[in-house]
């Protein structure tokens, strides 16, 4: 036998991957095995500061030890037993979330995707029957650059032709509006009086964290309110404290009439979802009219407490608070003058830099490819845009020596 065959190279990982797996992605050129906290390791044993974290799904760290172990502990006990029957961890859960976020009762899906459809399913079927719309009219106005996720009626309302672009035949009952844009929210309701719903992200991530002005999201719910439309605030990014609060929408003391979360629910372990609303909202979805074979599976429920303890407990929204307003303000102060540095901008530690380039350069790209040669892993949005979200237990020592690599390498771009 040739046991060359058989030799693990980050290349032939790559080959791999490029060979079998569908090319829906173009990842950066590391292979990781490990993760610990802040830190994730490739094949050949190199150390990383993960400032992606898995898209703010790893907001407690990579391998927290309570949530591994509530994965762990749960699988062996009782993993699946679909909702045909109860189980002992789910009613638990939904106690416990519902009170963590102030809401009469909460729908547990899986992935971001099924959430934002379950919100969308919800407020139709609660449309049509307390507001009246007629039958299969109603319409829900979303803002231009949002994500929501990748499902057939999600991308029909992107405004990203990469994402939209040749997956139709488009689901309709959508109005999209600048985001950050009041009046046109307010005009936009008007002309389609059948609107029933907002739909928005306190802080779009995808678009390249475009942060709204002050007072965006909170005018958006008072406008909400005078139209009796209803306000869905997608916290699958924002929310679970990677902007500083346990919620964005905490910032302008805005609650929405239904929240969606995903992402850092689990920590990053496993795909868990959620959506929250009042009885008023929430009972409009009677039995066998949705569902889920994964949704509030007793692993599920058990990691998702866990997840948020761990960021109660370990206070990690003072933390991004914190480490965040660091960031950026080391960050301006070393790239100062730097003429790739176009914009600093974010809140807690979901941030971003735009690059001063185009889009379609391959600047930012090559800037990642050198912090990635220097220990720290980030991904360019949007061509010219670098996000950098490392997970919320980040220490200030930890944070000063990301901004040195970071400055360091945009130093040697810039010569
Ligand atoms: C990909 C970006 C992040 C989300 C919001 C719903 C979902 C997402 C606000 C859907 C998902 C992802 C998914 C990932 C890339 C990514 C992303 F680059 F597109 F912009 F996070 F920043 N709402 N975001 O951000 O959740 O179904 O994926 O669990 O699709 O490649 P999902």
């Amino acid at each position: 036998m040739n046991a060359t065959k058989y030799k693990r190279t980050p290349q032939s990982y790559m080959e791999m991957e490029s060979r079998y797996g569908a090319h829906n992605y173009h990842p950066l050129p590391v292979v990781l095995s490990r993760g610990e906290g802040v830190y994730v390791w490739d094949v050949d044993g190199k150390r990383y500061y993960d400032f992606l974290s898995a898209y703010s799904a790893v907001n407690q760290g990579h391998g927290h030890p309570k949530i591994v172990r509530t994965l762990q502990e749960q699988a062996a006990r009782l993993a699946l037993t679909s909702r045909a029957f109860y189980n002992d961890k789910l009613g638990p859960y939904e106690k416990f979330i519902t009170e963590m976020f102030g809401y009469d009762k909460v729908l547990p899906m899986n992935t971001g995707a099924e959430g934002v459809e379950t919100a969308i399913k919800l407020v139709r079927k609660w449309a049509y029957e307390k507001k009246g719309i007629p039958r299969y009219e109603a319409n829900i106005i979303v803002a231009e650059g949002n994500f929501h996720g990748r499902t057939t009626t999600i991308v029909s309302f992107s405004t990203d032709p990469e994402a939209k672009e040749g997956f139709g035949p488009y689901t309709p009952g959508f109005t999209s509006v600048p985001y950050n844009d009041l009046e046109a929210l307010e005009k936009a309701i008007q002309t389609h009086p059948n609107t029933i719903a907002f739909l928005v992200e306190p802080i779009q991530g995808e678009a390249g964290v475009n942060v709204p002005d002050e007072g965006y999201l909170k005018g958006a719910k008072e406008i909400c309110e005078k139209y009796d439309c209803l306000l869905i605030a997608d916290e699958i990014q924002t929310g679970i404290a990677r902007t500083g609060r346990m919620l964005a929408s905490d910032h302008e003391g805005v609650r929405p009439d239904v929240l969606i979360l995903g992402k850092a629910l689990s920590g990053g372990v496993y795909p868990i979802s959620a959506v929250l609303a009042d009885d008023d909202i929430m009972l409009s979805i009677k039995p066998g009219q949705h569902g889920s074979t994964f949704g509030g599976n007793p692993v599920a429920a058990a990691v998702a407490v866990a997840a948020l303890e761990v960021v109660r407990d370990e206070d990690l929204a003072g933390n991004a608070a914190r480490m965040g307003e660091l960031f950026r303000n080391l960050l301006a102060r070393r790239t100062e003058g730097n003429p790739f540095v176009k914009q600093i901008r974010g809140k807690g530690l979901l941030n971003a830099m735009v690059i001063n380039d185009t889009p379609e350069s391959d600047t930012a790209w090559n800037i990642c490819l050198n912090m990635a040669d220097k220990g720290l892993l980030a991904k360019p949005t949007h061509g010219n845009i670098i996000r950098f979200a490392p997970p919320l237990v980040i220490n200030e020592e930890q944070i000063r020596e990301a901004v040195d690599i970071i400055a360091q390498s945009l130093e040697e771009y810039a010569r």
